[in-house]
């Protein structure tokens, strides 16, 4: 593995595409992964893992899935790329639009920052505003005016928002603390009038998993409705897998806009921003928004994510639910037998292990982790044949490929893995 990474490091930067498959913050060598198959990833020396990455969400229904590689494979076999209106197209807008009673229309992209960068610029565009409302630890993405105070890779990294984008840009996002109604209510009182739009993920997985409080999400809703300000839901990573529906769906909140990626690509490059007709018609050739891509839409990504789609249209979500809240209780369960202080925060099929004895409700309880006996048990758990996420500011995903034997092998490397805390 090190040579592989030795010499990727000599032609990509820092040997990776994506900063957090660095490993920065847990250390040593990234696993450069040969092939995957179900709940199990390989590296290049063979070795085989349990994996709850999950490829950062996409992989619901595990890799390598028969139904979506055939789906790839019978696609690719007339082509692999038209520029051109195609049936697939219609046929994913017409399941999202199906899925989400808050969408009737979509744009295809190619990845989440697409979807996210598209909404605040249409959001701009319908209201007249420039000024954006995002939450400490949200991550969208890394378009200029989304890479403000920021989760994921950016938090995990420690990089405060990002050089390269311009002061007058940036003063335009307004950053609040997650779950916190009372600061929002003031920025509110503060800039309404300038506000184009509100953008949350409505169930954080970019400072580790973090619900939405009660009342956090109803809030916005109300406030943004009254001030005529857009409420978009960033559901690239929640689309799909904590419902169906998205946490939309299961939070009874409709949002004026949704960005959607990952899980309806089925692990091929995908975004998609959705919403109400009145808005979504603003964006070209319609309206004067402009927003396009050489690639939105392939034909590709469109087979994968429409056979993924349609496995989960009948998918047993509560089964999931149940398979992720047995390993969250036996990985707790283990944690308070050794006396170690972790809280764990699930939804639905992610979770997150905080090492920290108080709740994590936003960005600055999450950042009191400590992130040094993370990064042991990350190596420990890597070391029993599990891959975790590579950073503390992630989610853990459990597939519809994890079987009960996975869950028992994974809570008997946990114990391994406490021994070396
Ligand atoms: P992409 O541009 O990476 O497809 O999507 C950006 C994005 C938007 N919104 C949410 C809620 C997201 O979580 C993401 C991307 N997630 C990160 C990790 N949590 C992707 C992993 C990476 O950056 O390599």
């Amino acid at each position: 593995m090190e040579d592989w990474f030795a010499e990727a490091k000599k032609i990509i930067p820092g040997g990776v595409n994506s900063p957090v498959r660095a490993f920065g913050s847990v250390g040593g060598t990234p696993r450069f992964i040969r092939e995957a198959s179900g709940s199990r990833i390989t590296d290049e020396e063979g070795r085989s893992y349990i994996d709850y990455m999950a490829s950062w969400g996409p992989m619901l229904l595990g890799h390598g899935h028969p139904a979506v590689v055939a789906a790839i494979r019978e696609a690719a076999g007339r082509g692999t790329s038209y520029g051109a209106p195609t049936r697939l197209e219609v046929e994913m807008a017409q399941r999202i639009v199906e899925a989400f009673g808050s969408i009737d229309q979509v744009r295809m992209v190619s990845s989440g920052t697409e979807a996210t960068m598209t909404a605040i610029r249409l959001a701009r565009g319908f209201t007249g505003r420039d000024r954006i409302i995002k939450f400490t630890g949200c991550y969208h993405g890394h378009a200029d005016s989304l890479l403000v105070k920021a989760g994921s890779g950016v938090a995990t990294l420690g990089i405060p928002g990002s050089p390269g984008i311009p002061g007058p840009l940036a003063e335009l996002t307004i950053a609040l603390p997650y779950n916190d109604t009372a600061a929002f209510q003031e920025a509110i009182r503060r800039y309404g009038s300038e506000v184009a739009c509100v953008i949350v993920e409505p169930v954080a997985g970019n400072m580790g998993v973090v619900p939405a409080r009660p009342g956090f999400l109803e809030t916005l809703r109300e406030t943004t409705r009254e001030a005529a300000i857009l409420l978009i839901f960033d559901e690239v990573i929640t689309g799909f897998r904590v419902s169906y529906g998205g946490w939309q769906q299961a939070c009874g909140i409709t949002p004026d806009l949704t960005c959607l990626g990952k899980i309806i690509g089925g692990g091929l490059p995908v975004g998609a921003l959705g919403g109400r007709r009145e808005i979504m018609e603003r964006l070209a050739p319609t309206g004067p928004v402009y927003q396009a891509g050489t690639l939105s839409g392939n034909p590709l990504a469109m087979a994968a994510g429409i056979a993924t789609l349609d496995i989960l249209k009948g998918a047993d979500y509560a089964a999931l639910e149940e398979t992720t809240e047995t390993l969250c209780r036996g990985l707790l369960d283990q944690f308070k037998g050794k006396g170690i202080p972790v809280r764990i925060n699930r939804v639905a099929s992610m979770f997150t292990l905080f090492f920290t004895d108080g709740e994590v409700t936003d960005f600055e309880t999450a950042s009191r982790s400590d992130t040094k006996r993370f990064a042991r048990f990350f190596q420990g758990m890597l070391a029993a044949g599990v891959y975790l996420a590579p950073a503390q500011f992630e989610a853990v995903f459990v597939s519809f490929a994890h079987t009960r034997e996975d869950i028992a092998r994974t809570l008997e490397a946990c114990e391994k893995a406490l021994r070396t805390l």
